[in-house]
């Protein structure tokens, strides 16, 4: 079998090197090794070994479409940029029509996701979510809807009055296919309280992908590191991901978010550093050994670091995406699209063969 390293200047890796060797599961002092160690390049071989392991020399990419139908929300998350009150000028909400006709401004271009995230409008009533999904599904039957993260769920259930399982069925009736694995950043309860204290709990975002995956809907995760979360946070994080996995078998993919400060009440910290963020990706694929993918979200790290993480672990570069409003609030740099054509390029330079693929993974032949 392959050696899971070849040299490294951290003789601690190399118990964890002998682990992914055999393709045994890292525990919690594990992550903290691969959290600490500077030997990036031991790091990126061991996950470039476990990637290649489950995904072979696939990179997929999705051609998809956001929308971020809302910026008015309850929250006051102190991470985000994004969210408005509605007496703001620059608050905006899309009726669902408007919704519908941005949604059409893409005919004829072959893309087969709608990815929908946007703030708890308290202006606006539950029956508006459900119309947004049923309307888009009614025009376009063949594109996955992929909308609403775990936080926005929780929300239509409180204001619906009903469970999170029945809000959830319901969505799925009128056209939801799966969740995206927004809301989860940093399960850890003190650290949560101070950046996001109105939002659900780690263990509710956890519930509601359970009963999600339960009812046979897929879902993503995330955790956004780069603000006050500690290695121990980031490793509890993604511990509690996999012991979810283990039961349900729900999570597509898993994404880490980089921080971005601008605009934020921790406008004072600096961006997440190349060296963190292939870190984060690195890391991610060698705790979380029974998640499918791990993608490299460009829009957040770019397109230069999501190239690289194709060696560092990553198997998936996200998508053509279109418009992005929640990280380009923050100060993102990044383009809000990209060309297809594009995206093939920095996967087939970075040696791996581009796969367009739809949300759940199944090939789209061009
Ligand atoms: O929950 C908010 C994050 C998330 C900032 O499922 C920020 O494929 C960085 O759900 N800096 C929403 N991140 C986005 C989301 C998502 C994104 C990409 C892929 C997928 C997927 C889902 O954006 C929020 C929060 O964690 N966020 N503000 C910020 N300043
Ligand atoms: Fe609202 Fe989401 Fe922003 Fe928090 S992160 S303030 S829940 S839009």
């Amino acid at each position: 079998m392959k050696s899971a390293m070849k040299q490294s200047f951290d003789p601690d890796l190399a118990h964890i090197a002998e682990k992914v060797t055999a393709g045994e599961r890292l525990d919690f002092s594990d992550g903290l090794v691969l959290d600490r160690t500077q030997d990036i390049l031991a790091l990126g071989e061991m996950a470039n070994i476990v990637r290649e392991r489950i995904n072979g020399n696939n990179a997929y990419y999705i051609n998809n479409r956001h929308i971020n139908h809302t910026n008015v929300c309850v929250n006051t998350c102190k991470f985000c940029a994004f969210s408005r009150k509605e007496e703001d000028d620059d608050a905006y909400t899309m009726s669902v029509e408007t919704a519908l006709a941005e949604a059409h401004k893409h005919d004829g271009e072959d893309f087969s996701e709608f990815h929908i995230v946007g703030g708890l409008n308290p202006g606006m009533p539950y029956e508006y979510y459900i119309d947004l999904v049923k309307k888009l599904h009614d025009d376009f039957p063949n594109t996955h809807i992929q909308a609403y993260t775990a936080v926005e769920i929780a929300y239509f259930a409180e204001i619906s009055g009903q469970t999170v399982e029945k809000t959830l069925l319901h969505l799925k009736e009128v056209g939801l296919g799966s969740l995206p694995g927004g809301g989860a950043e940093i399960f850890n309860e003190k650290v949560r309280k101070k950046i996001c204290p109105e939002k659900i709990d780690g263990n509710a975002w956890l519930d509601v992908h359970k009963t999600a995956h339960e009812i046979g809907l897929n879902s993503n995760a995330t955790m956004l590191y780069g603000h006050i979360e500690s290695a121990e946070d980031r490793v509890d994080h993604l511990i509690k991901l996999r012991n979810l996995q283990d039961q349900t078998n729900g999570f597509l993919t898993f994404i880490p978010l980089a921080f971005h400060p601008k605009n934020t009440k921790y406008g004072d910290l600096p961006r997440t550093s190349g060296q963190m963020d292939l870190r984060m990706i690195a890391m991610s694929r060698l705790m979380l050994d029974n998640f499918p993918h791990i993608k490299a979200f460009w829009i957040m790290i770019g397109e230069k670091i999501a190239q690289v993480s194709l060696s560092f672990g990553a198997d998936d570069m996200d998508g053509t995406v279109m418009e992005e409003k929640i990280t380009h609030s923050a100060g993102a740099e990044t383009n809000e699209m990209i060309a297809k054509n594009r995206i093939e390029r920095l996967i087939i330079e970075a040696g791996r063969t581009p796969v367009e693929r739809d949300t759940i993974y199944n090939v789209v032949s061009s």
